[in-house]
């Protein structure tokens, strides 16, 4: 006789907001309308947004993805990152007079312009972002080499070396812990108390939104999934923010393959968000995967809501 199986029950709450923030949705849409308008390939330098799902979807469409401008061919238009670029990628691929498109996100731009307009005015800058990130080398790169200093720590803000602490600035990366980055703050301040910088940090809406609804569902949760890649660093901020918020088991996972239901066992209670860069299909099947192995409660928590949305480059409103 067979025994039939039966399910044990399960809360999921689902995190809102989640995935897809706006300047990740226009960094796509560029490419998708510049295939649209020049046809394959359109080369991308460097993955569009940190998610292989959507950056396989693209390829299949035509996207070739390079890491450095000098890969791609001067007769076909490239693509700059949501993440941004430094000065010099625009400035040689007008040298070379190829048609490029900037995807750069208009709230990574805005610190662009930011960190610009302190060192004209004079002042030092000090960038508060993860050494190696593409965003943090694009803000950098807005300003000539060794012009700015790189603090990732409240301990490194101690060990900088500055030309004059009463002509300081800071900038921020967008996607950083917005918990971690009050004490660099205040490091910074309490060091230099002349620095001049944002009212709080460049953290962006997206970002703030996304952590602040995780430590809504974090203290209720046996488990945490952070939909999301593992080069992506806002959704790595969320699992830290989860097991900060009280949720020991939280777990990055790029699709439901990932997930290690053994780990998962006896739980009541699980958590789901995803990075700014993962799709909600990706979230669909995770939440799916759930359902499939538990008798499951979905439990939204929107904790804000969002209604951001910005406009793709002219070149690609106009027709070709
Ligand atoms: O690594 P990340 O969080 O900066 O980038 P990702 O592509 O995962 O998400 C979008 C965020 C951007 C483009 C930086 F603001
Ligand atoms: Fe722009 Fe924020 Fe999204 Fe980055 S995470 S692309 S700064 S909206």
């Amino acid at each position: 006789m067979t025994q039939a199986m039966t399910k044990a029950p399960l809360t999921l709450y689902l995190a809102a907001p989640r995935g897809f923030c706006a300047g990740v949705d226009r960094a796509i849409k560029i490419v998708e309308m510049a295939l649209e308008k020049w046809g394959a390939p359109v080369y991308v330098r460097h993955e569009i947004v940190h998610n292989k799902f959507v950056v396989d979807g693209l390829r299949d469409k035509g996207a070739v993805f390079v890491e450095e401008l000098e890969e791609c061919p001067l007769d076909r238009p490239v693509i700059f990152s949501a993440h941004g670029v430094p000065k010099a990628v625009p400035a040689e691929a007008a040298r070379r007079e190829m048609v490029y498109v900037d995807a750069t996100c208009p709230l990574v731009s805005k610190v662009h312009i930011e960190a610009a307009r302190h060192h004209e005015n004079g002042l030092q800058m000090i960038m508060i972002g993860h050494e190696g990130h593409p965003e943090t080398i694009g803000t950098m790169g807005q300003l000539p080499e060794g012009e700015v200093l790189l603090v990732e720590t409240v301990a490194d803000v101690a060990e900088v070396e500055v030309r004059d602490p009463d002509k300081l600035a800071f900038v921020t990366q967008t996607t950083l812990s917005v918990d971690d980055t009050v004490d660099i703050v205040a490091a910074l301040r309490a060091r230099f108390p002349a620095i001049v910088g944002p009212h709080k940090e460049d953290i962006c809406y997206a970002t703030t939104n996304r952590q602040e609804a995780v430590k809504a569902i974090a203290p209720d949760c046996d488990a945490l999934l952070v939909v999301g890649a593992p080069n992506s660093s806002n959704s790595k901020r969320l699992v830290e923010v989860a097991r900060k918020a009280g949720c020991s088991y939280a777990q990055l996972v790029q699709r439901a393959e990932d997930i290690d239901w053994r780990a998962l066992e006896g739980i009541r209670a699980v958590g789901v968000t995803a990075g700014a860069s993962a799709p909600e299909v990706l979230i669909d099947e995770v939440v799916a995967a759930f359902g499939d192995r538990f008798e499951m409660t979905v439990e939204k928590v929107e904790t804000a809501q969002e209604n951001v949305e910005f406009k793709v480059p002219r070149v690609l409103r106009v027709p070709a």
